[in-house]
């Protein structure tokens, strides 16, 4: 008996992408329109406005359709999200925290407007993001409103995005094992990205098993995220600076590749990678594709 061939729905993900991030982009600049004081809206526009990835917005949108939602229902959920991660960039690169002076490929918030001003943007990208979603979200109950702003909430603050953030400043200069590590990340990245998709699936009226299966898939792409950010670090320094001279190997920055060996990494990123489609073979193979080939890209990105 000869094996049957069985042909996988074709997906074009890069052209899912643009047009998604498009009709994200737009959103934003409507949601937040130049206005009196000037200087606080175009230093929030500035940031939220420069063009990141939109990863976040793009998995709540992709989550909210995969049980069946209406992508006009999630866009200001959506555009919370984007928010929210941008303010988090905004304060991460000021001088008290991370001092950066690029950010996507432009000066940073503070670098442009001054330290006051980003700090305030920062804020006010905050407030705007739990206001927008309440006051614009329409065609959805209360209830799953009020859970989806719930969920976004608890993945920002002193249980979830800052306590990562906290914890890794906390672990600065000391040495941190493997399950810091992955607490550090698990808290910092991962819990904004299970936000993201957990939103998308209460705003689309998903039921607690989908919401259970859509957070799995995103601890773990999160995790895969940091994994693949850590073995590109070395990768990419090691063709650079030759083979023993990593930039991976110079900085105290505890990594994977540091603590279990680059091979190993990659193995651990395969894993991950593994265990987030188990999650979504849950769900029907074509309305699970854009988040099945979204964990592809994190997973095989080369910068
Ligand atoms: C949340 C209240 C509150 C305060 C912020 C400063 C801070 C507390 C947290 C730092 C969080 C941080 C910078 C985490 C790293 C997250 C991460 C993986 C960023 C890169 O995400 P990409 O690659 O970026 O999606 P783009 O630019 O494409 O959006």
């Amino acid at each position: 008996i000869k094996p049957v061939k069985i042909a996988l729905p074709t997906f074009q993900f890069e052209e899912y992408m643009t047009s998604k991030s498009r009709k994200v982009d737009k959103a934003l600049d409507e949601a937040l329109p130049m206005q009196h004081p000037e200087k606080i809206h175009e230093a929030m526009r500035y940031s939220l406005l420069a063009g990141g990835k939109r990863i976040r917005p793009v998995l709540c949108i992709a989550s909210c359709e995969l049980v069946g939602g209406d992508e006009s229902l999630v866009m200001p959920m959506a555009c919370a999200l984007e928010m929210t991660h941008t303010m988090s960039l905004i304060h991460d690169d000021l001088p008290a925290l991370d001092n950066d002076d690029l950010r996507r490929g432009k000066p940073t918030n503070h670098k442009v407007f001054g330290e006051r001003t980003a700090i305030l943007a920062g804020d006010a990208l905050l407030a705007l993001a739990f206001e927008h979603v309440a006051a614009k979200t329409v065609g959805v109950s209360t209830d799953r409103v009020v859970r989806a702003i719930t969920e976004l909430g608890s993945a920002l603050g002193a249980e979830g995005l800052l306590k990562g953030q906290v914890t890794d400043l906390d672990s600065e200069g000391k040495d941190v094992s493997l399950s810091e590590l992955e607490y550090i990340h698990v808290h910092k990245t991962a819990k904004l990205l299970e936000a993201s998709v957990v939103c998308g699936v209460i705003i689309g009226g998903g039921n607690v098993i989908e919401i259970e299966r859509v957070r799995n898939y995103a601890r773990c792409i999160g995790l895969l995220f940091q994994v693949v950010d850590d073995i590109l670090d070395v990768t990419k320094s090691s063709t650079v600076l030759g083979k023993t001279a990593g930039k991976d190997l110079l900085s105290d920055k505890a990594t994977y590749p540091k603590l279990m060996g680059i091979e190993n990494a990659k193995k651990f990123a395969d894993e991950l990678f593994s265990q987030a489609t188990k999650e979504l073979a849950y769900f029907e193979v074509s309305k699970a594709a854009p988040l099945y080939h979204l964990a592809k890209y994190i997973v095989s990105r080369q910068n």
